[in-house]
Formats: structure tokens, C-alpha cells, sequence
């Protein structure tokens, strides 16, 4: 067989990866325009998807689908990033800020448990749990029987961001191509057969949702494609509903999804709530969805226009236009980054059998494939103007997903954004700033009715609602420093990019949620530190039967951050000089990190460590300080590091997804990559990756999707304090490789490439003008580089 072109970008040239490329066989799909396959940056399967967690997802930012790939029936599951659950509401409780003074007694008497009784009756929010992200519903395709089959394959091009299936049957070649576009905001589905005249199926919607189902033949708009005369009716399936109740709160959201079904020949009927293709050449469906959501406090929109714009407008585009513009927006994005860790033979098999097989056998592709499904998800699941990604990004096949499929912000929301920035994604950031923004509106209601104080608070969920009160019960919700962790990522941005103007628009934000804890923070009575209180280490029970208590290490961590970021932004803006001094008395002020007896740092403001009822627990709160915050480092606090290795030791390697995420960037920070490698093996094993890649918590959850990509990228570089450091964790299972495009604080894009374990080339590019000091190893190199400005360096 003749080998087809290899038209792998020039970064891999040479490399044994590269070679490797250039003989594996490629399937042509079918259709006018065969989609450039990458099998290196390909999700495969041997059968189509036998459940949700088998499924392949897509996705603008907005508007996701979970594709099935069943041959004699086809399943798209719909999302949209509105459709949550309820409307506006306002869940602080009145009780609140009369009991706060006595809950605080009770903690700082050391009981515990009386503190959460009253935080239980009187704290907590009205309603106790906050509203779920919901489904739109299905569309299905059935095709008539197609038994038997051959050469089935279905498929995710994680750089082009099309899913294709493909199979054979009496004959005949069929493929779907599915996208959803960015540019035109539709999901674009295309059925292809290689014969004339073999396309039929019908098409149905399906939802748990109030919602009416209906048929509309639509005149006027133009055709896709070649129609034959008198065969381009736009047919047009609609489901029209209303959101659901929850919590009591009444859905307040109207939706629409609207389906344009197109054929090339053959005919198209329509019933009450279906639509006939038969005998088609091809076929376009083109689906749109959108709620009245405007923002948390506004659902005036009208979804029915804005489906029907966008159909209208993408209608008027052949499908090869569509596609085109679709995958130069997505490529845009992805291509920013590539990562070459060596090629096996593994390379060659299903997606699902190499992750069966990846803990025991030779496969570091499959490591890279991991890392850039991680950021194909971030940028279909965060785009700038979508809501961010939530705990299931955008994809949610349920009326109830676990956890309502929430922002949980005691870890998981800012999990979701730990490779953003450094692996060149900095836009897919924005939804979630946007949302600090809101929430430091919601959160000033919060802190003003329920402890009396300025800035903002939200604690640890948030919804689309921007709801700011405690949640779920006091172990968990009584925690106030959520809206304060997400605030550090306004400054983390501000790191990568440089851009003096955001932080202008970011620092009313970070002044805010500082604010709040300049009028909250209290002295504790033992050392007179201030700290927080009531407040809890995430999820946690101490030995007193309860997680609630006074300055959690956490607490302490991201308030010396957020301090330091809002001090620093102030000087930088050249703002606020009374307030800068309060906060740098304040934090002077805060608890320290403390090393506990068995040597581990300790978790709370007592040695109380090694007495809790679950010294395994998945939370790793106190070590937040390493990662991702900037309280201790190697280098910098080689004291309070190895207490932190101490502490992963007793917890323990293997947690829930996330959790599992977590410990690896933390192994990073200890520059041990051997070790976050068997991590990482744990991770990528079927016990916590689905067959379609999806983390698996378990349920589904999208955070160790993110925080396993975060992973990687520290293994291959760090960056604070002005330093950039080139490989500071490389496993040893990964002696060859390349790394292009990632970015360092400061302002500096990076790439490598490494050799029997050492570095052999870096080239830093700067964007900022900023110096920085590059670290390799004991040798560093202080480097002066102008904007726009390339230094290659060998880490010698
Ligand atoms: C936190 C975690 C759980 C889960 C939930 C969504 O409560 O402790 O493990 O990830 O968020």
C-alpha cells in the first residue's frame, strides 16, 4: 500500500512519531470533502457507543452534543449552557447574620458541634441546595436495518473538532459528520453514502423537559449543496419549552431548539412530530438551541428568533463553507499547543483498548492524546460569552445531574481552568471571569445581609443563577473563601498576558473579595492570629464530629494570595494606598502554615491530622499553598515542601477523579514526575477514564479532565516568582520528546524539545517585554528579551 502524505506540522519532522504517522492506513470518509484525519489526535471505536460515558462530545462553548454513532439508530444528546433549572432568585437566609456572632462563640469554645447545629437551622441558605443544569433533549435518527455491517469506525478529530461515524453495509459506505460550529452556532450534521439514492431515515426529538414537539416547512431560505429542482424543502423539526422547577424555585426560562433537515434528492414528509428522509443522496441537518437567559438576573431573551436567525444564516452556507470556517476557528485555538511524547505501537488500536491497556503497557501517545482532549474540551465547553464550564463542562444527558452539574468552587470550577492559561487557552477564560463579575454582585448581597460587611462572599457552589449563600448543609457550605480562590484567577491572567487594562477592569473584583475579609477576619484567641470563622477545610471532618472551625490552613493560603494580588494590582494601577496598607497589615496578620507532629503541614490551625476519621481524604485543601497557590515552593520554602510531601504520603496516591488530578500537579511541584507519572497511570485506567476520555469522578466529572492536562503541562514547566522552569517533573517514562506553545507568567510562550531525559533545545518567545530568570535544573540563565523577542537556550 502506498503510503499517503504525511502532513504532520513541522515541529515533528524527523522525529520517530512523525515516521510512524506516515504509514498507519487512514480511512477516507465519505462525502465531498474528506476531513483530514490525524490519528494521533484521533478518539476511535470498533461500535458504536453503548451508553452516555461511550458517547463523544462536541461543542461551541455554547451549544454541546453527545453523539452515539448507533448504526440503525443515531443519537445526538443536546445541551445548551443556559437551560438550568428554575429562575432568578435570592437565597441568602435573614436568619443568618443574627446567629453568625454566636456561631463564632461556639467554634472559638470548641464546640464544634453546637457551631453546626445553629449554622444548620440558621445559616444556611433558603433553598438548601441550589438549581441544576438540565438537558435539552435528544434527536434521533433511525435508519431502516442496515444488519450486517462492516468496517464500523466512529471517530473524534480533536483537531478539526468533527466527529465522523463510518461503516459499510449491503455495499454501500455510510458517514455522519457532526461538528458544532463556533462561527455559525449551529451543530452541523452531514449524511453521506458513497451510491446514490441510499440516505433515508426519520427524525424525532425526545426530552424529559415541559416542552412540545412539532414539524414546520419553512419557504425561503436557499438550499445546501446541489439539490435536484424540486427537492430542497426546508423541513424544520421544533421543540419548544420551558425550563424546569427546582428548590422550589419555578422555571422562569422558555427554550427553543429548532432542526433544519435538507436532503440532495429523494423525498422528505413530514408527521405531526417527525421527518422522513427517503432515498436521499445526502442529507444536512442543521440544529440550533437557545433560552431566554439573558444574564442571572434578566430571562427576557427570546429564544425563538435567535434559532431562527441562526438557521437562516448558516442555511444560506454549503457545507464544506461551514466546515471550513469552523475548523480554522477551532484550529485557532488548538493549534497553539502540540505535544509529542513518543510513539509505540499501541498508537494503532481503539481509543477504549488503550486505555484498558495504558497502566500496564508502552503508550506515552496516549498521554498527549489525554492532554489535548483536555484542551478540546476547555475550548468547546468555554468559549468567551458562554457560561464556564461547569462540573460536566456542557454535556449533561439528565434533568438532575450528580451535584446538580454545578460551579462547585471549593475546588472543582477552578480545577476546570488550571491548564487554561498555560497550555494557550487564555481566552477559554473568560466566561469564567465574566462570572466573578456577577458574582461579586450576588456575593455583595451575601456579605451585607448575612455578616454586615463590604466587598463579596460567595461560598462553595455557585449556579447559573450566580447564587451566593451556603449550600447542602455546615460541612460542607459553611466555607466563605470561594468567591476568593476564583478571584486569584483574574490576577493569574493578568500574569500570563500582561494586559495592564484588564487588570484595570479586574481589580474592582479583587479589591471587593479582599474587602470582605478585612471586615470578617477575627482574632483567634490562643495566638491572636486573624482567621476565618465560622469556616471549614473543604469537605473535611476534624476529630470533633463536625468539618466546621476557625482558619483552615485553605483559608489562610488563598487569603495571603489574594492579598498579595490585590496589593500588588493596586500599586500597579497606582490605587487605594490606605487600603493597601490594611491588607498587608491584615495578612501580616493572617495564621500561619504550621508543621504538625507526624511532619505533615497541618490542615488545621491544630495538630488535629492524624486523629480525623478519614486520614485518606480526597480534599487536599491544606496543600493548596504548593498548588496552585504560591504560599510554598521547593526552592522558597523547602521546609514547608517536604511537610507537604509528608501530607500527600499519608493521604495517599489514589482518590477520586479530580482528586487524583490533583495529587499529580502537587507531585509535579515536588519536581517528583516519576511519581505523578504512576499517578497519572491511576488517572488514565479504566477506574477513572471512561471509554470516551471522560474523567471519571466517578460519575462524570470534567475536573480531572482538566486537572489531569494541568498535570502534564507542570511536568513540562512552571512558572512564578519570575522564574520559567524548563522540565521541572519530566517523567522518565518519557525520554524523547517536544513541547510547542505553552505559556509562562509573565509573558512568554515556550518550546522544548528533550533527549534521553535531558533538555536539548528551548526557545522562550516573548510577549510582554518582561525579564525572566529561566531555571533548568540547578542552571539558570537571566534573559532581558524585548516583546516579540526569541532566546534559544540548551539548559546549559
Ligand atoms: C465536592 C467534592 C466531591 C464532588 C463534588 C462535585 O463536593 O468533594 O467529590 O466532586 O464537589
Amino acid at each position: 500500500m502506498k503510503a499517503p502524505p504525511c502532513t504532520r506540522r513541522q515541529f515533528l519532522q524527523n522525529t520517530c512519531l512523525a515516521a510512524l504517522l506516515c504509514l498507519l492506513p487512514r480511512d477516507a470518509p465519505g462525502g465531498s470533502t474528506p476531513i483530514p484525519q490525524n490519528q494521533e489526535l484521533t478518539l476511535w471505536y470498533r461500535q458504536p457507543a453503548p451508553d452516555w460515558n461511550s458517547a463523544l462530545p462536541i461543542g461551541n462553548g455554547r451549544l454541546g452534543a453527545m453523539i452515539f454513532g448507533g448504526v440503525n439508530r443515531e443519537r445526538l444528546q443536546l445541551n445548551e449552557d443556559t437551560l438550568w433549572a428554575g429562575g432568578p432568585y435570592d437565597p441568602v437566609n435573614p436568619k443568618a447574620a443574627a446567629a453568625l456572632p454566636e456561631a463564632r462563640n461556639l467554634v472559638f469554645a470548641g464546640k464544634y458541634s453546637d457551631a453546626a447545629k445553629l449554622i444548620s437551622a440558621s445559616i444556611m441558605a433558603k433553598p438548601l441546595r441550589q438549581l441544576p443544569y438540565e438537558t435539552v433533549g435528544d434527536l434521533l435518527l433511525d435508519f431502516p436495518d442496515a444488519a450486517p455491517v462492516q468496517d464500523y469506525r466512529r471517530d473524534l478529530n480533536l483537531d478539526t473538532a468533527v466527529a465522523t461515524v463510518s461503516y459499510t453495509a449491503n455495499g454501500v459506505k455510510f458517514t455522519r459528520e457532526i461538528f458544532s460550529s463556533p462561527v455559525d452556532q449551529v451543530i452541523v450534521v452531514r449524511l453521506t453514502a458513497d451510491q446514490r439514492g441510499k440516505i433515508s431515515f426519520t427524525a424525532t426529538m425526545k426530552t424529559p423537559q415541559k416542552a412540545a414537539i412539532e414539524t414546520e416547512m419553512t419557504g425561503g431560505l436557499k438550499s445546501i449543496g446541489k439539490p435536484e429542482p424540486g427537492k430542497e424543502l426546508p423541513v424544520m423539526l421544533v421543540l419548544r419549552g420551558t425550563n424546569g422547577d427546582a428548590e422550589g424555585i419555578r422555571g422562569a426560562l422558555r427554550f427553543e431548539a429548532r432542526i433544519s433537515i435538507n436532503s440532495q434528492g429523494g423525498t422528505i414528509r413530514t408527521a405531526s412530530d417527525s421527518v422522513s428522509v427517503t432515498n436521499a443522496d445526502s442529507a444536512i441537518l442543521l440544529i440550533a438551541a437557545a433560552t431566554s437567559f439573558k444574564n442571572f438576573h434578566d430571562v427576557s431573551g427570546n429564544p425563538a428568533p435567535i434559532v431562527a436567525r441562526q438557521i437562516a444564516a448558516a442555511g444560506k452556507k454549503s457545507f464544506d463553507k461551514l466546515l471550513k470556517a469552523h475548523i480554522a476557528e477551532h484550529q485557532r485555538l488548538f493549534r497553539r499547543v502540540s505535544l509529542d511524547l513518543g510513539a509505540s505501537p499501541a498508537m494503532q488500536l481503539p481509543t477504549d483498548e488503550r486505555i484498558r491497556n495504558f497502566s500496564q503497557g508502552e503508550d506515552p501517545e496516549l498521554a498527549a492524546l489525554y492532554f489535548q482532549f483536555g484542551r478540546y474540551l476547555l475550548i468547546s465547553s468555554s468559549r468567551p460569552g458562554c457560561q464556564p464550564a461547569g462540573l460536566q463542562g456542557i454535556w449533561n444527558n439528565s434533568m438532575s445531574p450528580p451535584w446538580g452539574g454545578k460551579y462547585t468552587i471549593n475546588i472543582n470550577t477552578e480545577m476546570n481552568y488550571w491548564p487554561a492559561e498555560t497550555c494557550n487557552l487564555a481566552e477559554c477564560v473568560e466566561p469564567l471571569i465574566a462570572m466573578v463579575q456577577d458574582l461579586a454582585q450576588t456575593g455583595a448581597h451575601a456579605a451585607q445581609a448575612m455578616y454586615g460587611a463590604r466587598g463579596w462572599v460567595v461560598h462553595h457552589n455557585t449556579d447559573v443563577w450566580r447564587a451566593a449563600a451556603p449550600i447542602d448543609g455546615p460541612n460542607s457550605g459553611m466555607w466563605p473563601t470561594g468567591g476568593a480562590w476564583l478571584s486569584t484567577h483574574l490576577w493569574e491572567h493578568y500574569q500570563f498576558s500582561g494586559d495592564k487594562a484588564f487588570l484595570a477592569r479586574a481589580y474592582p473584583a479583587m479589591k471587593g473579595a479582599t474587602l470582605f475579609f478585612l471586615d470578617t477576619l477575627v482574632e483567634e484567641p490562643k495566638h491572636h492570629w486573624l482567621v476565618t470563622n465560622p469556616s471549614l477545610s473543604p469537605e473535611h471532618s476534624h476529630p470533633y464530629g463536625t468539618a466546621v472551625c476557625a482558619g483552615p490552613t485553605m483559608d489562610m493560603q488563598i487569603l495571603r494570595d489574594l492579598f498579595a494580588q490585590t496589593i500588588q494590582a493596586a500599586e500597579i494601577l497606582g490605587l487605594d494606598a490606605d487600603f493597601r496598607r490594611q491588607a498587608a497589615a491584615a495578612r501580616a496578620r493572617l495564621a500561619p502554615n504550621q508543621i504538625g507532629a507526624a511532619g505533615q503541614l497541618q490542615e488545621w490551625l491544630e495538630d488535629w491530622d492524624m486523629q480525623a476519621p478519614d486520614i485518606h481524604h480526597r480534599h487536599v485543601s491544606h496543600l493548596y499553598g504548593l498548588f496552585p497557590g504560591h504560599n510554598i515552593s521547593l526552592r522558597g520554602t523547602p521546609e514547608f515542601a517536604a511537610a507537604v510531601k509528608k501530607s500527600l504520603q499519608i493521604r495517599g496516591d489514589q482518590a477520586t477523579g479530580w482528586a487524583t488530578a490533583w495529587r499529580i500537579n502537587l507531585w509535579d511541584h515536588l519536581a517528583d514526575g516519576d511519581h505523578a507519572f504512576e499517578i497519572l497511570k491511576f488517572l488514565l485506567s479504566p477506574q477513572r477514564t471512561y471509554p470516551n476520555m471522560f474523567d471519571a469522578h466517578p460519575p462524570f466529572q470534567i475536573d480531572g479532565n482538566f486537572g489531569g492536562a494541568s498535570g502534564i503541562a507542570e511536568m513540562l514547566l512552571q512558572s512564578g516568582g519570575g522564574e520559567i522552569e524548563l522540565l521541572p517533573a519530566l517523567p522518565k517514562a518519557w525520554p524523547d520528546g517536544r513541547v510547542q506553545g505553552l505559556r509562562a507568567r509573565g509573558g512568554f510562550e515556550v518550546d522544548m524539545a528533550w533527549k534521553d531525559g535531558r533538555l536539548t533545545e528551548a526557545v522562550i518567545h516573548s510577549l510582554a517585554g518582561n525579564p525572566a530568570r529561566l531555571r533548568y535544573g540547578s542552571a539558570t540563565r537571566d534573559v532581558r528579551l524585548s516583546k516579540g523577542k526569541t532566546f534559544r537556550w540548551d539548559g546549559r
